[in-house]
């Protein structure tokens, strides 16, 4: 196992909050009732509800993981479906890093509309949406009775799109924890290079200075302020 794989739930309960060596921030974006809320439940309270209570707007989640030996605050938006909430979701989508696009397998509207997410991130995004780290997965995967959309269908989908496939099930678990670490350790790789390209470079600046640079998702690359470390958000 390595060091980006979930490791005993993956939190460093060891550390203090304002100890993190990186944030990372993570949006989920699906049609209502896909299971957005219940994967960020899962993945940060290992628990699940049968019912569930609809997002309001936008609500978040924060957990701490540890990939490389570094110590990664993921702050997670859940995003409402619904329409009416569409102007207060897309103020999130310029914070994103990494973007979780997901689908109900039980539901083939709800893959069908993934496209439409799609567009929604490139309209919203001033151009930079092909720096977001993506991830397609295809909830639900515990209810085999009732599946509609097989998985080779979802791969297909995301390798157009470019991103990584799972087939997930908030119930489960499966492949929860799995989807959160490939998009942080994707995020972090990338902004390690960005590093190692700086100093190659012989930029002159601090570590800290530099990952407030390479952050990608700062606007307009490296224009987004990071807020105090160890304040919520
Ligand atoms: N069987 C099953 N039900 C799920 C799963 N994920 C979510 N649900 C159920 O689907 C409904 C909608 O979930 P919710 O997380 O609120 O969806 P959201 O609107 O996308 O946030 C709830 O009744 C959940 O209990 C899953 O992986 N398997
Ligand atoms: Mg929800």
């Amino acid at each position: 196992m390595n060091g980006s794989q979930p490791q005993d739930g993956g939190t460093d309960s060891s550390k203090r909050k304002s100890q993190f060596d990186m944030k990372i921030e993570v949006i989920t974006l699906g049609d209502t009732q896909v299971g957005k809320s219940s994967i960020l439940q899962q993945f940060s309270d290992n628990t699940f509800s049968a019912h569930t209570i609809s997002t309001v707007g936008i609500d978040f989640k924060i957990k701490y993981i540890n990939i490389d030996g570094k110590n990664v605050k993921l702050l997670m938006w859940d995003t409402a479906g619904q329409e009416r909430f569409r102007t207060m979701t897309i103020q999130y989508f310029n914070k994103a890093d990494a973007v979780i696009f997901a689908y109900d397998c039980t539901n083939e509207a709800s893959f069908e509309s993934i496209r439409h997410w799609v567009r929604q991130l490139e309209a919203h995004t001033a151009g930079r949406a092909t720096q977001i780290e993506k991830v397609l997965i295809g909830n639900k995967c515990d209810m085999l009775q009732d599946k509609l959309v097989q998985p080779e269908v979802g791969q297909a989908l995301a390798r157009e799109f470019n991103m990584a496939f799972f087939e997930t099930s908030a119930k489960s678990g499966q492949n929860i924890q799995e989807t959160f670490f490939h998009l942080a350790k994707a995020v972090k790789d990338k902004r390690d290079n960005e590093v190692a390209r700086l100093s190659a470079a012989g930029v002159a600046q601090t570590g800290a200075q530099q990952q407030q640079n390479v952050k990608l998702g700062g606007a307009g690359g490296g224009g987004k302020k990071e807020k105090k470390k160890g304040k919520c958000c």
